[in-house]
């Protein structure tokens, strides 16, 4: 059984496999320039953030209708289930679909009905022993591209006031896309909007960009968590502001390898940030293009890192600790006591 954990990285559009992609361009009638899904894998090769991006957008062309959205919800959620997510916050990104003339209804609604569905427990799995027995919590995050305008980004808030909790799943947003030369201060206005209406915030911070851009992100967007953080390590009055603080950090380990963020897991600082008192969680990002899922970070960490099985039980409570579960108190502490109590395996 895998240790149980929660999901506070994660885009849904990253969780795009090769099958699914050629799947559903059959469906929708599109001809993807790839002759098939091992050439595609091949071309999951990136130099940097900029030509990662580049396939990730080009790729969500067969995105289509609600039914795509919701096959792909539904395909990331039961390999999260199987990975022991209990608890899932889920990032994605409306601007990068109205561009291709799919509105957030038809997202949020296709997203949603996977959400609904994998809500609860599942008596047929458990029933029979199944991996996937346990259903998971999930919200929405919308992120803003930060390579789009800040009244791109004003627009698209207001687009998505149908569906804005606690009506609808979206509990926050977030910020994402080419971080270099679009610092967060260029969001403050959308994100004091957000604020006002009661949405959570997080926003990319440190994974190419500068370490000064996380203080920014804290400092001028108000936000609660910063997703990667990586690089404060580079400024050690930055890392006691985030210890004090306990600012949760939303760690991707194999995304900072295939984005050559570090050269290779063994010299990933997710150790000396442990040691040094910060509140990490390690999350998968872009599954499908980086190499695994949540259960198979946590993994690869384990074995490159030498991480002891307590490292991994503080890095699972950490992410129920960052979880947007203030709603709902008794079931985070439900999730707590289901790490304290996990058995690590020989
Ligand atoms: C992303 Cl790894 C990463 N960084 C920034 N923006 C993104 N969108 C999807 N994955
Ligand atoms: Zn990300």
């Amino acid at each position: 059984m895998p240790l149980p954990k929660a999901e506070l990285h994660l885009h849904i559009e990253g969780t795009l496999e090769p099958e699914l992609a050629f799947a559903l361009a059959a469906r929708n009638g599109i001809t993807l320039p790839y002759a098939d899904t091992d050439e595609l894998r091949k071309a999951y090769e990136f130099a940097d953030l900029q030509s990662f991006l580049n396939l990730y957008y080009g790729l969500m062309a067969v995105l289509r209708t609600e039914d795509d959205f919701a096959d792909l919800a539904d395909a990331y959620l039961a390999r999260a289930a199987a990975q022991g997510v209990r608890h899932a916050e889920i990032f994605f990104d409306p601007q990068a679909h109205l561009a291709r003339g799919v509105g957030i209804g038809t997202v949020v609604e296709g997203l949603g009905r996977a959400l609904d569905r994998w809500g609860s427990p599942r008596s047929s799995e458990a029933e029979s022993g199944g991996e996937a027995a346990h259903g998971i919590s999930t919200q929405l995050i919308m992120c803003f591209l930060r390579d789009e305008s800040a009244g791109s980004a004003l627009e698209t808030l207001e687009a998505a006031k149908p569906y804005l909790a606690p009506h609808g799943p979206i509990v926050g947003v977030g910020l994402d896309s080419a971080e270099v030369g679009h610092p967060p201060a260029k969001f403050r206005e959308v994100y004091e909007a957000a604020a006002a209406l009661g949405l959570r915030r997080v926003a990319h911070a440190g994974e190419e960009g500068p370490p000064a851009y996380i203080t920014e992100a804290l400092d001028v967007l108000g936000v609660e968590r910063i997703d990667h953080g990586l690089r404060c390590m580079e400024d050690p009055e930055l890392v006691a502001r985030l210890v004090r603080d306990q600012v949760p950090l939303t760690l991707c380990p194999l995304s900072n390898v295939r984005l050559r963020a570090v050269d290779v897991l063994a010299d990933h600082p997710l150790p000396a940030m442990l040691d040094a008192g910060l509140l990490c969680t390690v999350n998968s990002d872009d599954p499908a293009y980086f190499g695994g899922y949540a259960g198979d970070n946590f993994d690869a960490v384990r074995e490159a890192l030498g991480l002891a099985p307590e490292r991994l039980r503080e890095l699972a409570r950490n992410s129920f600790t960052a979880s947007f579960l203030e709603h709902d108190e008794e079931r985070r502490a439900r999730y707590l006591a289901e790490v304290e109590a996990y058995e690590f395996g020989a």
